[in-house]
């Protein structure tokens, strides 16, 4: 498929969407990405065609891994320096409007209601800004024999290319969809993707998320009747 910096190759079998933290704290007002300052209506021009790639995956069968950023109730999977950074309104940990801020299990801190995951994806919580780190993701890639990840979420410049970049390292072949994450900053947004994809893909590939919808109808055949796993739960 058409790519930059050049075409992208995937087989849908060994291919992962990864949707990073779509989550209330960093989307809707009164969470984590509002404490911090920031306009949240800047990553919702995110949902719809994330909305369209899930489905169209969901279709052809391929392995769905959501993350969420958050924390153990007890905070203590949480670094004071991550804790006492800045100077947010209310910090990790705190009530706000939507349950403790960026705490797992809290109102908050789960999938927005337009992109729920549904039975048979994959949720992994995750305490950084990769999906690597203190979690079970890369052993979920090995058990499904996972080798590319098209990755989608929030935000670009943070857990997207953390995980990518992690990704990159681990031997994954990353493809993100330009239209699929998104940034408070507009100006993050074009820097951070022109990152990935700069001196021959150091990172990986960059393509809106039409270019992989047509490549992806173009490779699968009709879509898999099997009943879907049971959903699981991943740390
Ligand atoms: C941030 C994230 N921005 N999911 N988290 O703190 O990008």
């Amino acid at each position: 498929m058409s790519a930059r910096p050049y075409d992208f190759t995937f087989d849908p079998a060994t291919t992962a969407l990864v949707v990073i933290d779509m989550q209330r704290d960093f989307l809707e007002p009164g969470g984590f990405g509002e404490s911090l300052g920031n306009d949240v209506s800047q990553l919702r021009s995110t949902i719809e065609p994330l909305q369209a790639v899930l489905a169209a995956v969901r279709a052809a069968g391929l392995t769905v891994i959501h993350t969420r950023e958050g924390h153990l109730p007890d905070l203590s999977d949480l670094p004071p320096a991550k804790l006492h950074r800045g100077d947010a309104a209310l910090r990790i940990g705190d009530l706000g409007p939507k349950g403790r801020i960026l705490i797992r299990g809290e109102y908050g801190q789960d999938i927005i209601d337009e992109l729920a995951p549904v039975d048979g994806e994959y949720v992994i919580d995750k305490p950084g800004k990769g999906a690597f780190y203190a979690t079970a993701f890369g052993d979920v890639l090995a058990e499904k024999g996972i080798t590319s990840l098209v990755v989608a979420g929030v935000t670009t410049e943070v857990c997207v290319h953390t995980t990518v970049r992690e990704a990159n390292d681990r031997g994954f072949e990353c493809l993100v969809l330009s239209d699929c994450v998104g940034s408070y900053f507009p100006e993050f947004q074009r820097v951070a993707l022109e990152m990935v994809a700069a001196q021959g893909g150091i990172f990986g590939w960059v393509a809106p998320s039409a270019d992989f919808l047509a490549a992806l109808a173009a490779s699968t055949p009709a879509a898999d009747s099997t009943l879907p796993a049971p959903a699981v739960t991943a740390s």
